[in-house]
């Protein structure tokens, strides 16, 4: 797909890299993921490390990145890939050493790089010392971890005490004859739920965050946050008829094991830990899988945000453009007043972004990221348009695959989003000098790569480096919102400001060609300068001025800039007559969200 990138935009200011004493530096950040195993392996051992992390943070700056998280780091048996962890204070020798990490920080705050690591609380590994100090019912790990009898069958053994199920399938809970009861695993039969209404593991997991704040890092991704509180009545959960399976997740309603009223005092506990540190503002996000009131419930707990999947989990390749602008106006419009907004394109549990929507559309969903308002968040590959790749049942890993069997693995595994990062077409894509890696190298990664991508202006990397840019302009920062559907296939929106310009993007994410007129925007003769396009063609003029109408063919994006006192058109703009055509405009702090009639009448249908 040929692009066209017009750089014409010497008046466009940016914004320094992230301050220090900007106590708000994360509100409209970029954000990207780092799966650690994948990203970069500096000793040959086949695994991604520290060391390779610290060795290629300049790719981070030259992506316009402002804070990067750490999928988990620590001490594991890796039988959830990290997520299952024996020591929440230390570094897993497979990562490196803590030197190591400290060295990252150091290297990352140099380059004005936040660091945010991954918390996860709701489980341990069963190989932390506090799972083995209950196991033999030591004071006080005996009510570290939920520990139930079970109920006396006929037979005279004990049956789990209710019908909850894994995430990973199966009972949520395991016997153990040490203790003859039952531990409740909401995840893996390796990762014990911990104990929240015990006040010493409360103390203890916000040590933890102490500990990682005191070694400098700039705040927390925090895992799984839904399922830190169960219901103490330990009730049957009502059955949700999807499924006659109760080993499948889908069998009960989870209306006990997820949501429930602790966890947001859990949540609002770290935020008064973050809170003791009032040099700099620390911060932290959460993972929340939930409807949109018990998600946005998190902004008024304590969290900065909780993550926006609705592009993970609301659209695919057959979303219509009403469908993405609903989205967009979902949590625009739900979240609490004067928060900052965030959208996620991607992550690891998930398939990568060029899969799901197909490499045309992902360079919408890109854009939409990228340039609506608040935080952006990137997983590491997503920038260079990976894959997924596709893993034989011998070589996969991830317990998710492994427990649904080599018939039904393919669905179910999340390794194909997981494989090594694609540097340059050398040996292992360059990721290792290793031929052997941990999960093996796409295919692809002759052309699929950033240095190959450096070099093409058509490539994914060279869009998403142009777009990431265009972030970080005043116009992005501060921008209000004005979202509309130009027809039933063209989304577009606006970030408009009074003094510094306006951008405008626009999206057929329709099959066909689709000739809109731009000037529902902004009908004065002031002319529009192309910034970015694709594919190229001459439907989709350089500049526009009073007639904005062009014909975008099917799955275009095109994003023009109205640049006050732009060099580019070398003339001076009237101040922008604030002259939109809004029927309703909510504000949310900084950002002032338009819609029109036409735009809500679509987005009804
Ligand atoms: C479990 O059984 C033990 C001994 O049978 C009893 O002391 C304890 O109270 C029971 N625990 C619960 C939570 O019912
Ligand atoms: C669980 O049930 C759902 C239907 O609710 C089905 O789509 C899914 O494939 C099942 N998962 C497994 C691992 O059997
Ligand atoms: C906070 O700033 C003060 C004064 O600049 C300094 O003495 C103190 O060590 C800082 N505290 C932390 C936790 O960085
Ligand atoms: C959202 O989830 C909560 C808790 O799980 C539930 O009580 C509530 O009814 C749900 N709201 C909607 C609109 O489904
Ligand atoms: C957004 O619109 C409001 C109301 O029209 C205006 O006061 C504000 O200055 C605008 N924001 C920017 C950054 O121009
Ligand atoms: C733009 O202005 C022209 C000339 O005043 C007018 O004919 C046209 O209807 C306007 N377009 C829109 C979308 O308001
Ligand atoms: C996106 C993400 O980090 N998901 C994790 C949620 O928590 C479970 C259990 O810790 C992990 O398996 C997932 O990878
Ligand atoms: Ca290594
Ligand atoms: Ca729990």
């Amino acid at each position: 797909m040929k692009a066209v990138i017009v750089f014409c935009v010497i008046s466009l200011s940016m914004v320094a890299g992230s301050d220090q004493g900007n106590r708000d530096w994360w509100r409209t950040m970029s954000l990207y993921q780092i799966y650690p195993r994948s990203f970069k392996d500096s000793d040959g051992d086949g695994v991604g490390d520290l060391a390779g992390i610290t060795s290629k943070l300049d790719h981070l700056s030259e992506s316009n990145v402002d804070a990067f998280w750490l999928s988990p780091i620590y001490p594991s048996p890796m039988v959830d890939f990290g997520y299952d962890i024996s020591d929440f204070e230390s570094i897993d020798p497979v990562f490196g050493t803590m030197e190591d990490f400290e060295k990252l920080v150091a290297v990352a705050h140099a380059k004005s790089l936040k660091v945010i690591v991954d918390f996860v609380p709701n489980h341990s590994s069963d190989k932390h010392e506090w799972f083995q100090k209950s196991l033999q019912n030591i004071e006080p790990y005996n009510d570290f971890y939920v520990w139930q009898n079970g109920t006396m069958t006929e037979n005279g053994y004990f049956a789990p005490p209710n019908n909850w199920v894994s995430v990973f399938g199966g009972p949520a809970w395991t016997w153990r004859d040490e203790r003859q009861a039952y531990y409740l695993h909401q995840f893996a039969p390796e990762q014990p739920d911990l104990n929240y209404n015990n006040e010493g593991v409360v103390q203890e997991m916000q040590n933890v965050l102490r500990f990682w704040l005191n070694k400098g890092v700039d705040g927390f991704r925090i895992d799984a946050v839904p399922f830190i509180s169960e219901d103490v009545r330990y009730l049957d959960e009502p059955l949700t008829g999807r499924t006659s399976d109760p080993k499948n997740y889908t069998y009960t309603q989870k209306i006990y094991t997820t949501d429930q009223p602790r966890t947001y005092e859990i949540v609002q506990g770290w935020r008064g830990v973050l809170d003791e540190y009032t040099n700099s503002s620390k911060i932290m996000m959460v993972e929340a899988y939930a409807n949109t009131s018990m998600t946005m419930k998190y902004y008024v707990s304590g969290a900065h945000f909780p993550f926006n999947f609705g592009m993970i989990t609301d659209v695919n390749q057959d979303s219509t453009a009403s469908d993405f602008n609903n989205l967009i106006s979902k949590w625009m419009s739900n979240m609490p007043h004067g928060n900052a907004a965030n959208w996620v394109a991607g992550n690891h549990d998930k398939s990568r972004l060029v899969t799901r929507f197909g490499a045309e559309r992902a360079r919408a969903v890109t854009l939409m990221t990228l340039l609506l308002p608040g935080i952006s968040v990137t997983y590491n590959g997503e920038e260079i348009g990976m894959k997924d790749t596709w893993i034989s049942w011998e070589d996969t890993k991830d317990p998710q695959g492994c427990n649904a069997g080599k018939e039904r693995y393919e669905t179910n595994s999340r390794d194909p989003a997981r494989t090594p990062f694609q540097w340059d077409n050398t040996v292992s894509a360059g990721f290792s000098t290793s031929s052997k890696t941990w999960l093996p190298v796409n295919g692809n990664y002759k052309t699929v790569n950033l240095a190959t991508e450096k070099g093409d202006p058509n490539s994914y990397y060279s869009f998403y480096e142009a777009v990431s840019k265009l972030k970080k302009s005043p116009i992005v920062q501060n921008g209000n919102l004005t979202t509309k559907l130009l027809n039933e296939n063209v989304l577009s929106f606006a970030r408009e400001t009074l003094n510094d310009g306006s951008v405008y993007a626009i999206m057929n994410l329709g099959k066909e060609e689709e000739t809109v007129d731009l000037s529902v925007f902004d009908n004065l003769s002031r002319q529009w300068n192309l910034y970015y396009a694709t594919p190229v063609t001459d439907s989709i003029p350089k500049t526009l001025a009073m007639y904005k109408k062009i014909k975008l063919p099917s799955s275009g994006i095109a994003i023009y800039l109205s640049n006050k006192g732009s060099s580019c058109d070398g003339r001076k703009d009237e101040t922008i007559v604030s002259e939109s055509h809004s029927v309703i405009s909510y504000t949310f702090g900084k950002v002032n969200i338009v819609r029109d009639e036409w735009t809500k009448k679509l987005a009804n249908v």
